[in-house]
């Protein structure tokens, strides 16, 4: 700003000593959220007349310095753009939004800008509800773009105006984000606690719990799952108007306290997820916490550290093994059909009703759907109980009636 107005005084001087044209240099830094600290790099400056029309462009560098030298005397507009990845939106950003709505707080242009993600000039419960779902539940680029900068009007006759950018990731409202630079990863982990069986068929519900929390004002969590192994069938998110969704392979869920605060009465649990086993299981089965997941505090701030907790997923032992003989009654021979989950030698033994060991024999198997034949010609006709102990050491048992 200072080099502007020597210029000037300099082009005065030009003017005095009857030069025509005066010319000007116009400069200074894009600044996140004017913070002197935090340059924006990669911005492109374009320098327009009053009237629209593009002049020039100045693309910054790490400094997030600009500059257009022998421009001459007028009044211009700095508009600008940038294609570096944006970021730095959570439910905090709708948190402030909602309390700026309510009146109890006021936005800096930048972070007005910032708040009108859906770009139409004003801040309300559209731009609020489209960070809490269809941001963060559904992942829909912003109406407003990935950034915004507030245009700058530039004088070369006077310093008003004149200088530094702001620019800001879209939704970015609480701005404590640094482009290119470090990630908010808070500390939060997701701890087993207990075992949840799951069997064929069966739903298992179980809740997942933050011990430690006494009180919150929102949360944005993302649960990964294998679908291949894991149907989710029901997802009931603690909070009144709480949104949820299940997307390919996360669960993702977002909340932010009522006006009134008539929902606070958080007792632990912050979700309830009823869930089934699929085919025929061998992947990992547990819910991961996806990184994106955070919890404001009672008073919006993000928790720097939490521990989850949730059951281990446990497929029930013997689950996907099953024992079969057919025909039966049979006599000659009879199919002995048996699925495992483990390849190797299982062992069969056949009892009679009295409880004694008739014949044993070995039979290998491979994981999946095995066919046997045995042999029934030496056995007396009458009744008998087959039982098989796999090389797992699962035990399945039949009964067995030779004609
Ligand atoms: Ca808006």
């Amino acid at each position: 700003m200072k080099r502007i107005l020597l210029t000037s005084m300099f082009a005065l001087l030009l003017v005095i000593n009857h030069q025509v044209f005066a010319q000007n240099t116009i400069d200074g830094y894009v600044l996140y959220r004017d913070n002197p600290q935090v340059p924006i790099p990669d911005v492109q400056v374009g320098l327009y007349t009053t009237g629209g029309t593009l002049i020039n462009t100045y693309t910054t560098g790490d400094n997030g310095y600009y500059a257009f030298t022998n421009i001459p005397d007028g009044t211009y507009v700095l508009s600008s753009t940038t294609e570096i990845d944006p970021g730095g939106v959570d439910l905090y950003d709708a948190w402030l939004i909602l309390q700026y709505i309510f009146g109890w707080i006021e936005f800096t242009p930048i972070e007005f800008m910032a708040a009108d993600v859906t770009g139409n000039g004003v801040v309300n419960m559209v731009d609020y509800l489209f960070i809490v779902i269809h941001y963060f539940i559904y992942g829909q680029p912003f109406p407003a773009g990935e950034w915004v900068f507030l245009d700058v009007e530039v004088s070369t006759f006077s310093r008003e105006g004149g200088g530094n950018v702001a620019g800001s990731s879209t939704g970015d409202v609480g701005g404590v984000w640094v482009p290119t630079g470090r990630e908010l990863i808070d500390e939060m982990i997701l701890e087993h606690e207990g075992i949840a069986n799951l069997q064929s068929g069966q739903i298992v519900s179980f809740p997942v719990k933050a011990p430690s929390l006494i009180d919150l004002a929102g949360y944005g969590l993302v649960f990964e799952f294998d679908p291949q192994v894991l149907e989710i069938v029901e997802v009931v998110p603690f909070g009144t108007d709480a949104h949820y969704a299940v997307v390919d392979n996360q669960i993702r869920m977002s909340w932010i306290q009522n006006y009134d605060k008539s929902d606070r009465s958080f007792e632990g649990v912050l979700a309830t997820i009823a869930v089934r086993k699929k085919g025929q299981v061998t992947g990992d089965i547990n819910l991961r916490l996806g990184k994106e997941s955070h919890i404001l505090d009672n008073t919006g701030e993000r928790i720097g550290y939490l521990e989850l907790t949730a059951p281990k997923l446990s497929i029930a032992a013997g689950e996907g093994s099953s024992l079969r003989l057919y025909p039966m009654p049979a006599s000659g021979t009879t199919n002995l059909e048996i699925t495992v989950d483990q390849a190797g030698s299982s062992l069969v033994s056949v009892f009679n009703m009295q409880g004694q060991l008739v014949d044993q024999f070995s039979i290998s198997v491979t994981a999946g759907t095995n066919n046997i034949i045995v042999d029934l010609g030496s056995y007396i006709p009458g009744s008998y109980r087959l039982i098989v102990q796999t090389a797992d050491k699962q035990v399945m048992k039949s009964s067995l009636y030779v004609r």
